[in-house]
């Protein structure tokens, strides 16, 4: 079926969108025409572009709706699809880590016992504390988690961290780190022979283009 087009899931808007469009740019794909539609299609390889929410984008490829998507790997583990990460892409790097008031004395994950932690990421955060057997109450807040602690909300929190300036900002300082996080190519695991094919030549470029990096 020569007209199938392979079809990627990309960030809106965000910290991954420009990196995103510039690493398919780097490729040879060219979607001069499409960057500010929320669907496009690349002039020059059998590739169309859906630009979604980061947190959709898992989702999205495990319904096959799009049949890889560039995302963080942190939504990758908070979210448990049934995806596969095909590449690694060395942007959008960060950690989640957990921190506290920066005047709060810490010895060990096990202080947290019995406290409140405030995060978006409340799977990972579960998973992680249930391994160091702490028993802690996770409050689920969808964004400025820095501001809890200060506003009495909890005791710590658990969020992403790139320069850490926000921590700083915030009088929170980090005192366990979770998991390191870029951003990476994922795909669902039906993909049809034609479209499999074109994966790997856009795979190819892909690791071009990290070689070229280095
Ligand atoms: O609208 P949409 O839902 O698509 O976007 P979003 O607001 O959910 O995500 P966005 O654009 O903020 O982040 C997209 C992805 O970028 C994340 O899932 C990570 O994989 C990656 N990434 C890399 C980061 C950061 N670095 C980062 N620093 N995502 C968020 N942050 C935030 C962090 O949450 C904190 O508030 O930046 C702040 C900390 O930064 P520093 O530099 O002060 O430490
Ligand atoms: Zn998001």
């Amino acid at each position: 079926m020569p007209s199938q087009k392979l079809k990627i899931a990309i960030q809106k808007s965000g910290r991954l969108h420009d990196d995103s469009i510039k690493l398919l740019q780097e490729c040879g794909i060219d979607l001069q025409n499409g960057l500010n539609k929320l669907k496009t299609e690349a002039s020059n390889f059998p590739l169309e572009v859906y630009f979604l929410r980061d947190d959709d984008i898992p989702q999205y490829v495990e319904d096959e709706v799009a049949d890889v998507g560039i995302v963080g790997e942190n939504v990758i583990l908070e979210k448990e699809k049934q995806v596969q990460v095909v590449e690694q892409l060395g942007f959008g790097k960060c950690r989640l880590s957990i921190a506290i008031p920066k005047d709060q004395e810490y010895q060990s994950i096990h202080d947290l016992h019995g406290k409140r932690v405030a995060t978006s990421y409340p799977h990972i955060v579960a998973q992680y504390l249930a391994s160091q057997q702490v028993k802690a109450e996770i409050h689920e807040i969808s964004g400025s988690v820095e501001i809890a602690p200060s506003i009495g909300l909890a005791d710590a929190i658990c969020d992403l961290v790139s320069s850490g300036s926000t921590l700083f900002m915030n009088g929170l300082r980090e005192v366990e780190t979770i998991l390191h996080s870029q951003a990476v190519l994922i795909s669902h695991n039906r993909l049809h022979a034609y479209t499999s094919q074109l994966l790997e030549q856009l795979r190819f470029r892909i690791q071009a283009v990290k070689k070229a990096r280095h």
